[in-house]
Order: C-alpha cells, then structure tokens, then sequence
C-alpha cells in the first residue's frame, strides 16, 4: 500500500502504512510520512461504487461547502492531491486510491460511552444537515442508486432466498419470516417522498457513529466523515440510521442477543442532540417522522445483512462465518424492542 502513498504529494516521504478502522466497505490505512504527518489512505470499494471519479466529484465539493463554515482544519475534511493534481489515483491493477489528511488530536468511537457522547455525533450529524441545507442537491451524482430505498431492499431479499447460491436459506427460515411480517412497512418512507409530504434533502446516509471524529481531549464532535454516501436523501433516515447503530447496547455484531437492547436514553440523547442543531430546518412531517427513520433503517439494515448472508457474503466485509447473520439478528432484536418502545419514541 506505501507503494500508492508515493502517488500523492505527501509532506515528507511515505515511511509506514498499515490497515487501520472499522469500516465495511472500503479499505483504509493509517498512513505516516518521514516528516511525521499522518494520513488516512483509502481504497475505494469499486464494486460497491461503480463510478468513483463522480463520487471524488461529490466529496470535492462538498469538502469545499463544509470548509466555508468550519473553525478550524479539524472540523473539514482535507484532501490531499496526487503529484499529477488529481484527487485520486488508480494502481497499476485498477485499483481506486484516495488520501485524507489524518484529523489531528482525533478519536473514533464504535459504542457512545455516555448520552452525551452520543449526544454530541448528534450535534455533528445536525450541524452537517444544516450546513448542507443550502447546498444545489442537483449538484450531486447518486453515488448508490436508490440506496435507501426499503422496498427495493425487500425486492433484492427475494432474489437472494431464490437464488439461494449456497444452500443457506434453510438455516435463516426464522429470520426471513421476521423480515417478510415488516415487508409492508418498508414503503412508507419512500411513499411520503414520493407524494412530497417528506422533501428531499442532501443527507450523508451512513450516520454511523464511527463515522464522527470526536475530540481526543474535550470529546466534543469534531468532523463528520466517510462521505461517500452524500446524495439526496431523507432527514428521517439520518436520524434514524444514526439511532440504529448508536442507540443500540450492544456492538452491530453481538453474537449474545440478550445483550442487544435498545437503549432510549441514548434515543432522547441523540433525539435532544440532533433537534438542536438542525430542528428549525424540519417539516413536521419530518419530526413525525423521526421515529420511523430509526425502525426503517434498523429493518432495512437488518434485511441488507441477511440478504448478504443468503447471497454468500459479497458485499459487507466479514472477518469470521455467520458474521452478517449476527449483524442480521441483532438489527431484528432491536426492530422488536423499537416496536414495544414506540409510544415513547414519539418526538414531533
Ligand atoms: P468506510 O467507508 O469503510 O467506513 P471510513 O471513511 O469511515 O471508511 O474510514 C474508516 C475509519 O478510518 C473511520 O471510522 C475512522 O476511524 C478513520 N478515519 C477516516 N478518515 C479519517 C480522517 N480524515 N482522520 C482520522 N481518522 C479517519
Ligand atoms: C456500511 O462503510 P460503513 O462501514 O460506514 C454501509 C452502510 C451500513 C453499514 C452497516 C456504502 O457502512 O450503509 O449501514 O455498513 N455503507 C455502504 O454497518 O453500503
Ligand atoms: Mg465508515
């Protein structure tokens, strides 16, 4: 990988690279120069992104837009160019390759260790949706077609129970059952866009909370990044999305379901969180709506990873077998404890 560094104009020279995060898709290591600078190199996924010179185009510009109101180098992400002035490189074997700046003095989170760590991705989520509020959404290429579009991913479950490459169907009969008894929910999002009661915005859609870089000293919310999903999209699945990983007590790949619940002080937290920082944009609409961005991303998710697992693995990474069915497992646990918590997750 070092061999790739050498293609951007690093400070110093490249002296040590290795594999770095917790990502699913792309590649991403840690990257130091002989000047002691930091980066983080990336191989983009290019079977997940077919075209990833329009995805550079995305993250350039709204790279750019986001720079205009940030306080400081660690509040944007920065990238560096290559020797030839481009933004990327592609290797002699095809491969796509990319590099940031590391954001200094920064941490990554996999689990919120209080609501007011979680609190404060809110902060950066709602910042990012305000920020982007006055971005040209036209301006943006669809990086992943119909990306968060539920019933869509419902179509491609069925696909993948009748194809059935490697026999697994039968071991998952309990899991497809759960998915399919929520299948006629899956369209209500898309339904209100559809009709124009829920406006298109452009949304991050992967508002993980390892996706937020936070203060290693103070813990404030710093930067969002892994842009590569900024599209037009749905305020609701951010927040939801957000929710369905952060809000959860155990880690996405808990193999132990009596751990995984849903917690809704960390729910509220982020709820207080994200209203904050980019409420006065929402339509009421939207705020009703907030709860059903949580279990619609939860079920969606939860049908991607099965659908994963009954397709052979090809698209999350996993690192052990039967990995994407525990994540799948974990999704459904958490849609249940949604369902009994509803009332209660009633915020507009
Ligand atoms: P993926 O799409 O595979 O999730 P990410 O872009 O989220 O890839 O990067 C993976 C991890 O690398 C992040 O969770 C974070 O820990 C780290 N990371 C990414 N970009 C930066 C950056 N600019 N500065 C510091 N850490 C970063
Ligand atoms: C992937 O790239 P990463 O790990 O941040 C996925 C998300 C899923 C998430 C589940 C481009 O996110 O949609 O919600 O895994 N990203 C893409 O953990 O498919
Ligand atoms: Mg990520």
């Amino acid at each position: 990988m070092i061999e790739q560094a050498h293609a951007f104009l690093t400070s110093g020279e490249p002296i040590y690279c290795g594999l770095y995060g917790n990502g699913h898709i792309n590649e991403t290591y840690l990257l130091l120069d002989s000047k002691a600078r930091t980066y983080i190199l990336q191989r983009v996924n290019r079977t997940v992104f077919q075209d990833p010179e329009l995805l550079m185009q995305n993250i350039e510009s709204v790279c750019a837009h986001i720079k205009q109101t940030a306080k400081s180098n660690r509040e944007h992400m920065t990238l560096i160019p290559t020797k030839n002035g481009k933004n990327w490189h592609i290797d002699e074997d095809g491969y796509f390759w990319r590099l940031y700046e590391f954001i200094a003095d920064s941490v990554c989170i996999e689990q919120a260790p209080t609501p007011y760590d979680f609190r404060e991705s809110a902060v950066a989520f709602g910042r990012f949706a305000r920020s982007l509020s006055g971005f040209d959404a036209d301006s943006l290429h669809e990086t992943i077609p119909r990306f968060h579009d539920t019933p869509n991913r419902f179509a491609l479950l069925h696909d993948a129970i009748s194809a059935d490459p490697l026999d697994r169907v039968k071991t998952v009969a309990r899991e497809i059952e759960f998915a399919l008894s929520r299948e006629a929910y899956a369209a209500k999002l898309v339904d209100l866009q559809k009709s124009g009661d829920l406006p298109a915005r452009v949304t991050h859609n992967d508002t993980k909370l390892n996706n937020v870089l936070f203060d290693r000293t103070t813990r404030r919310a710093l930067c969002v990044i892994d842009l590569d999903t900024v599209m037009p999209g749905l305020a609701v699945t951010d927040f939801g999305d957000a929710i369905r990983f952060g809000a959860s007590t155990a880690v996405e790949d808990e193999r132990d379901l009596s751990k995984v619940a849903f917690s809704m002080e960390m729910y509220s937290a982020y709820a207080d969180g994200f209203l904050a920082e980019c409420g006065g944009i929402l339509t009421s609409v939207e705020r009703e709506c907030l709860r059903d961005g949580a279990k619609m991303m939860t079920l969606e998710c939860g049908v991607r990873f099965l659908t994963d697992y009954i397709s052979g693995d090809v698209y999350f990474r996993v690192s052990r077998a039967s990995q994407n069915l525990d994540r799948a497992r974990t999704q459904f646990k958490l849609i249940t404890e949604i369902e009994s918590n509803w009332e209660n997750m009633r915020l507009g």
